[in-house]
């Protein structure tokens, strides 16, 4: 069966701001407290999705979820009219407003963990929310995610959407951020690489939080009904979680037959290549990139973000592309190596840059603002709502970016009910522009 990698980003939603809220993601807490450009960052984001369709890639947009998100600050307590309510609690208690308005699910690799026909035992595609119980303003994507997940892959004879695994410790979740998956081909039978940071049946006790448990993965691995032969769970270094790779994403990437990963990225590097291999075995011989630390540094890894690219097979292209982030190129050393990396006859045979700067500055690189799906031809056909990236989607949304979201927002905007009023306002017309339902969001509900 022939398949497709497509790729459904994280549409930036209009309260885009710099919160400090994630421990261990050195960017988000460098970037405390700096006003931000939420039209920019929606704009680059369009930008990012529309190059990739234009390459001739399946591009999807996943929506922005509702914020600030009102329900959490009634559960909490607060109660009033929604006006009253911004602003008692951006008076009373700001760190709950900035939790409650964070537009993180724009990192949209963390949306949820996600299995192809392929390699699933029942043959659809199947897709488990991720809980993201570790940082407060991201444990409450979930529900939300589940029901844009819903309405774009509708059909439940070819897709299977889970609800997210329960919020205890034991079960921590961050989606597809801590997954990879080889393949020959993309419709055919693949090798699934789960990533775990800490194993619950231990105590953990890192400088920063680890975020995906080594139980997660053994449960997802369960529920989307994947070959235990060709399914490996690996521990990500406690040196690279230490050095800010909150995500194994900030460390490696791979598609097709290609990994490529930091030579720190895995606890044990060796038993990691042997596992890649055995799962491998009879389906496609690997393609193992490792960049030393010699040549770059974790740190510059992690400042670069040059994992946190997207590695794609462009059609007419011979060998692969990596999408990395300006910074790479800033990076002496990222760079240095970019070059080096493709005057080689491996794998990848070009690197090109796309700008997300905004999004860079809370730690989400090209790979982040992305959830990789693949589909067959008619799984393709099954989608439901109007979200895959065309000439005509890319112009409204640019339009609609533009007549909705704000130059600019420093911390204090926060509390600006308007800010409210003009969230939904964007929201409304989204899910109308996106055939996503009048009824897609809380606030639309009543
Ligand atoms: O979960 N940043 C996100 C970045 C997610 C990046 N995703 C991947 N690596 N796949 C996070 O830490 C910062 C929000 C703030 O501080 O305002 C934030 O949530």
């Amino acid at each position: 069966m022939t398949a497709i990698e497509a790729n459904f980003d994280g549409l930036v939603g209009p309260t885009h701001n710099y919160g400090g809220l994630s421990e261990g993601n050195l960017a988000s807490a460098r970037s405390e407290g700096l006003a931000s450009s939420p039209r920019e960052a929606v704009l680059e984001g369009i930008a990012k999705m529309k190059s990739l369709a234009d390459i001739g890639l399946l591009q999807g947009v996943m929506p922005p979820h509702e914020r600030p998100f009102l329900p959490l600050l009634r559960t909490l307590g607060f109660s009033g009219s929604d006006a009253g309510i911004i602003e008692q609690v951006g008076r009373e208690a700001p760190h709950l407003l900035r939790r409650a308005s964070s537009a993180s699910a724009m990192w949209a690799a963390n949306a949820a963990m996600v299995s192809p026909s392929a390699d699933s035992a029942d043959g659809r595609v199947h897709f488990t929310p991720a809980n993201l119980l570790t940082t407060g303003h991201r444990a409450i994507e979930a529900p939300q995610t589940r029901r844009a997940l819903e309405r774009i892959f509708a059909d439940e004879t070819r897709f299977s959407v889970h609800d997210s695994l329960p919020y205890q410790p034991d079960f921590a979740d961050e989606g597809a951020a801590n997954h990879v998956r080889l393949c020959e081909a993309h419709g055919a039978t693949g090798v699934e690489i789960l990533v775990w940071g800490r194993d619950a049946a231990s105590s953990y006790d890192g400088r920063f939080p680890a975020r995906q448990t080594r139980q997660s993965c053994e449960a997802i691995a369960r529920r989307h009904g994947l070959d235990p032969a060709r399914t490996v769970l690996l521990q990500q270094s406690r040196t690279a979680i230490e050095a800010g790779a909150f995500h194994n994403d900030v460390v490696c990437v791979g598609t097709r037959t290609c990994l490529f990963y930091h030579e720190q990225a895995f606890e044990d590097r060796d038993g990691a290549v042997a596992a890649i291999r055995r799962a491998a075995d009879g389906l496609f011989e690997p393609d193992f990139v490792e960049v030393p630390a010699s040549e770059v540094t974790l740190d510059d890894a992690i400042t670069s973000y040059l994992f946190n690219s997207q590695l794609l097979q462009i059609p007419g292209e011979d060998r692969l592309v990596l999408l990395a982030p300006e910074e790479t190129r800033e990076n002496p050393a990222t760079r240095a190596y970019c070059e080096r990396l493709v005057t080689g006859n491996g794998p990848i045979g070009a690197v090109r840059f796309a700008s997300v700067r905004q999004s860079m500055r809370n730690g989400g690189g090209p790979a982040c603002l992305r959830l990789r799906v693949v589909l067959t031809e008619v799984e393709r056909q099954a989608l439901s709502a109007n979200v895959i990236m065309t000439p005509d989607l890319f112009a409204a949304l640019n339009d609609w970016g533009m007549t909705h979201y704000r130059e600019s927002l420093s911390p204090g905007d926060l509390a600006d009910p308007q800010l409210l009023v003009e969230s939904r306002q964007a929201l409304d017309a989204l899910s109308v522009l996106l055939g996503l339902g009048s009824d897609f969001y809380p606030f639309q509900r009543g």
